[in-house]
């Protein structure tokens, strides 16, 4: 019994001290064990590359695959980790009468992105196009217009509050020559609503977000040129702006050569980057050699982004060739997504993958 009991003493004296070694060791272990294991081997997802790097890497959903198609559902679940609504959150699907709101199908991404652990990017808050017959026609005079304007944000970025990260505000408000493209907005209100809306998104939701997004501006050209002055100019009026979305639209073996550093240009303002809807298409039918190259863009993309300070993360504009834009609007292309329509994962996944990967 002594002697039980000296143990027993023993080993109440050490026990807290052993507990605090051991308690170091794990930590240590815990922190030190991807670095000295990497695994290039073992099957990661694209979202565990992205969460290992913090940043998001998105798919464009759209609300019938989403409802109605299984296999669809658990690729988008298992591989990214975050959504934006293909369609669901345009004004003509959100407000197909004035002050009339639909939310069903854009509540129904918002509550499977929570259920499955993903972000939200909002798309898109003003747009010259799927605007509703009722307000595209409506010859409202500007003050209407602003009017209607704030409301329509007020309502969806309020509704939205706290479960959007981010919101592209203004979607394509740009000509190829750097001109302001004319629509309802620009037209009858002038540039300065495109300050409006930001002003009041971020009152609606001081913790989203705001991007302006645009296609074709990925490279160093007149169009990215003329956004540039615009976001330096806002940025120096105060404006709520907090991130430039490059959508990323690409024909097979054209991803412009000036991308990262025209992306630079913008994070070294203080904004953020994202790549926001990228696809790569590719003539139809697709040879094994044209496949091979939309992997190498599709890495090369991925790390223009992430390559430069304060990339957000990349989103492809769909999952599976099933379901794209592409074919219905450049005839005679397609297969421009990562997986085929049966859901198997092409060469672009791999490149996808290994462009999210810092190992590979
Ligand atoms: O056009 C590709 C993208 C360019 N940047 C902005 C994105 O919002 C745009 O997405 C596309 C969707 O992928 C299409 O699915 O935007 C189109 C126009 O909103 C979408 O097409 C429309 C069809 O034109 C409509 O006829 C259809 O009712 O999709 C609607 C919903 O299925």
């Amino acid at each position: 019994m002594p002697h039980a009991s000296a143990t027993h003493r023993r080993h109440s004296l050490f026990r807290p001290l052993l507990l605090a070694v051991a308690g170091a060791l794990v930590a240590t272990a815990t922190l030190t064990l991807p670095h000295l294991t990497p695994d290039a081997s073992a099957a990661t997802t694209l979202r565990g590359y992205a969460d290992g790097r913090g940043v998001k890497i998105g798919a464009a959903v759209g609300d019938g695959p989403l409802t109605s198609d299984g296999s669809y559902a658990s690729v988008l679940d298992r591989e990214f980790n975050s959504v934006t609504a293909e369609n669901a959150m345009k004004w003509d699907a959100l407000e197909p009468s004035r002050g009339n709101y639909n939310w069903a199908a854009a509540d129904r991404l918002v509550s499977h992105a929570a259920a499955h652990h993903q972000g939200v990017r909002g798309h898109t808050l003003v747009w010259y196009s799927q605007l509703p017959s009722w307000l595209k026609n409506g010859g409202f005079s500007a003050s209407q217009l602003n009017t209607i304007l704030k409301n329509h944000i007020d309502t969806t970025v309020g509704r939205y509050k706290g479960k959007i990260y981010a919101w592209d505000v203004v979607n394509e408000a740009f000509n190829e020559d750097g001109s302001m493209r004319g629509s309802l907005w620009q037209d009858k209100l002038g540039t300065g609503y495109i300050a409006n809306a930001l002003r009041w998104a971020h009152a609606a939701d001081p913790a989203a977000k705001l991007y302006i997004n645009d296609y074709n501006t990925e490279a160093d050209n007149a169009k990215s040129d003329a956004l540039y002055a615009l976001a330096k100019q806002l940025l120096a009026q105060g404006v709520p702006l907090h991130g430039i979305g490059f959508q990323s639209h690409f024909t097979v073996g054209q991803v412009p050569s000036s991308m990262k550093a025209n992306l630079k240009r913008f994070s070294d303002l203080g904004l953020e980057v994202s790549v926001t809807e990228l696809d790569i298409r590719i003539p139809m039918p697709a040879s094994s050699a044209e496949l091979a190259q939309q992997s190498t863009d599709y890495k090369t993309a991925t790390e223009n982004c992430l390559g430069v300070p304060r990339c957000a993360g990349v989103t492809v504009w769909g999952v599976s060739d099933r379901y794209s834009w592409v074919p219905g609007t450049f005839s005679g292309y397609g297969a421009a997504l990562p997986y085929t329509e049966s859901y198997a994962a092409k060469p672009a996944y791999t490149g996808l993958s290994n462009g999210l990967n810092p190992n590979a």
